[in-house]
């Protein structure tokens, strides 16, 4: 016999997990968002928080909670929509775990088990933030974040963070290769494999910095190259999409997603972070480079792509949207996943096509208020004139 609130708790989340999602009311002709999260902790099976047994938790207890759900990496596999969740337990320590979905937009159910990674570094304490490159030596890869204490700091909290690499092709069964070597950076977050060779080699967005939180001389999202993905070492990092003062990249900025490739370039989607007097805020922005060569940056669009809005801005790290993943369709259909402030995770949905049309006709950022103005000066001359040809 089970416990009766584990009836209750199974129905409360099967109806959350049948519940289907809707387009919102928000409108920019860019994306659309949708009124509910893809997943969120109550989402997480009761299997992998409670002890079932009646025997052993008599009052039903959540033994082992989880806290959060969110950065998501995503991948399309066997006809599903796959996400590989950042699952933050009641102890902080995150982890990874599948959910699949048939639409993209509802439905996620995770997999019997969380993803158990092998221990091959004996002072890793945390993984997070996962990015799933399908590549074109036929794996895929996953790429992380791998925090470890650092121990030649006085300071509790001293971190270094690397990047650790997977690969799988079922998001079953991993194999864990030796952690990425930057010759150059000190430390990594946000690393992303390119999904194909480059000048016949592995090439890395990477984001250098000097320190944990900081990244000091990083001067934004890097792009390096390496021989051999099985002991990955990069030598050189150019930066690609730079920091900019009074832009939304001021204090940090990192790739999100495995860039997507189109007739036009590569089209690539990042966050960016600003401080402000209640923290970072972090938003989504984009950018391209060009298909016969990846370092050249040839559209930057002004501001921010998607920042937090509504619900989104409210969680456990506030103002923040984080993405680690996209799902583009055959069709050109464009799932973007992302989180709302470290808590739970949300979908967008475009095409290539209308991103596409973002990246290289929206105007570039001028830098200075009194250009800002000109600009959208510029455009309600046009616009005025316009209507008034139109009323005609
Ligand atoms: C957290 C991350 C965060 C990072 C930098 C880590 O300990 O787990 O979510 O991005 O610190 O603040
Ligand atoms: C970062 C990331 C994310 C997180 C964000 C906001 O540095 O790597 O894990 O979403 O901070 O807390």
């Amino acid at each position: 016999m089970l416990n009766p609130n584990y009836y209750s708790e199974l129905k409360k989340q099967e109806a959350l997990l049948n519940r289907k999602n809707v387009k919102s009311d928000f409108y920019n002709g860019i994306f659309d968002r949708y009124e509910y999260p893809v997943l969120t902790r109550e989402m997480i099976p009761l299997s992998w928080r409670y002890d079932l047994n009646p025997k052993t938790n008599p009052f039903f207890e959540e033994r082992i909670g989880v806290n959060a759900v969110f950065n998501s990496g995503a991948i399309e596999l066997n006809g599903k929509y796959c996400l590989v969740a950042r699952i933050e337990g009641a102890d902080r320590k995150s982890f990874f775990g599948v959910a699949e979905s048939d639409s993209g937009i509802d439905g996620f159910r995770f997999r019997d088990y969380p993803i158990l990674l092998d221990d091959v570094c004996p002072n890793e304490t945390n993984v997070y933030d996962m990015r799933l490159t399908k590549h074109e030596d036929g794996w895929i890869y996953g790429v992380f974040c791998s925090e470890s204490k650092d121990t030649s700091s006085s300071d509790l909290s001293a971190a270094v963070a690397s990047a650790g690499i997977v690969r799988t092709h079922d998001l079953n069964t991993w194999e864990r290769l030796p952690n990425l070597i930057t010759k150059r950076s000190p430390q990594q977050r946000n690393v992303v494999l390119h999904p194909e060779f480059v000048n016949g080699k592995y090439a890395f967005y990477t984001r250098p910095m000097d320190d944990f939180i900081e990244t000091g001389s990083g001067g934004g999202i890097g792009f390096g190259l390496c021989d051999d993905i099985t002991h990955a070492v990069v030598d050189e990092e150019k930066i690609l999409s730079a920091r900019k003062y009074h832009q939304i990249t001021e204090a940090k900025n990192g790739e999100c997603t495995v860039p997507i490739k189109t007739d036009k370039g590569w089209l690539h989607i990042a966050h960016g972070v600003r401080n402000t007097a209640a923290g970072l805020r972090y938003v989504i922005y984009a950018y391209a480079t060009a298909l016969d060569d990846p370092t050249r940056m040839i559209a930057e669009p002004g501001g921010l792509l998607l920042g937090p809005r509504g619900w989104e801005r409210v969680g456990d790290v506030s103002n923040v949207v984080f993405s680690n993943g996209a799902i583009v369709k055959e069709n050109g259909d464009v799932y973007l996943y992302y989180a709302g402030s470290d808590t739970r995770m949300y979908v967008a949905t475009t095409t290539v096509e209308k991103l596409t049309d973002y990246v290289f006709n929206t105007p570039q950022d001028p830098g200075r208020s009194v250009l800002c103005v000109q600009q959208r000066t510029e455009l309600i001359r046009k616009n005025l004139a316009f209507l008034k040809g139109e009323s005609k």
